[in-house]
């Protein structure tokens, strides 16, 4: 199993509801188990033209390959409705695998870690929600290298999901259930 970090990024239609719905996507899938996902971040565009993108960071576990994973990322991207007119053009969904455990790729397709991620805040601030103690391979901790960019702007605006867990609901050792005998 490996673990792997996406970047989820859109400023195309309904960014923000595309970035939940593309989370469900992705947990729907047999084939990876998400372990993790940050809050979703409203982020000025970097090198890119449009308007504000919305930005998130999924951790999840799989047995695939880099490859199935990068095949997997474009048939979601491609069931959104990403289309790829110019580069850095505004886009419905983009899924890009920021981290696949700490392996090194560099093929004229897949670059991991991703190349330009120790440049930008939209992935860095999601990625050190999920593990302030992340090393990226080659770069460095990802809180250090978000420190260096601090003035792209980035807004967290969905707080972690508060729905009730168990640990929280149970205060203490439960009661002893007293059984009545069956006969
Ligand atoms: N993605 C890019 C280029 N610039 N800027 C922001 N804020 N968010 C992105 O997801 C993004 C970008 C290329 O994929
Ligand atoms: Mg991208
Ligand atoms: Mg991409």
């Amino acid at each position: 199993m490996t673990v792997a970090y996406l970047g989820l990024g859109a400023n195309l239609g309904d960014a923000r509801q595309t970035l939940k719905d593309a989370v469900v996507c992705l947990a729907q899938q047999h084939v990876l188990t998400i372990l993790a996902k940050s809050s979703l971040y409203r982020t000025a565009p970097v090198d890119a033209r449009g308007g504000d993108f919305f930005n998130c960071v999924v951790k999840l576990e799989t047995a695939m390959p880099v490859r199935h994973l990068l095949a997997l990322c474009h048939k979601i991207e491609h069931h959104f409705g990403r289309e790829r007119p110019f580069r850095n053009a505004p886009r419905t969904l983009d899924l890009d695998i920021l981290l696949y455990g700490e392996h090194c790729i560099d093929e004229p397709d897949l670059i991991v870690p991703h190349p330009r991620l120790a440049e930008r805040a939209f992935a860095l601030a999601p990625l050190v929600e999920i593990d302030a103690t992340l090393t990226i391979p080659q770069r460095g901790r990802a809180q250090t290298l978000l420190d260096a960019v601090a003035t792209q702007r980035i807004e967290r605006i969905a707080p972690p999901c508060q729905c009730p867990t168990t640990p929280s609901i149970q205060t203490g050792p439960s009661a002893p259930i007293r059984e009545k005998s069956c006969s």
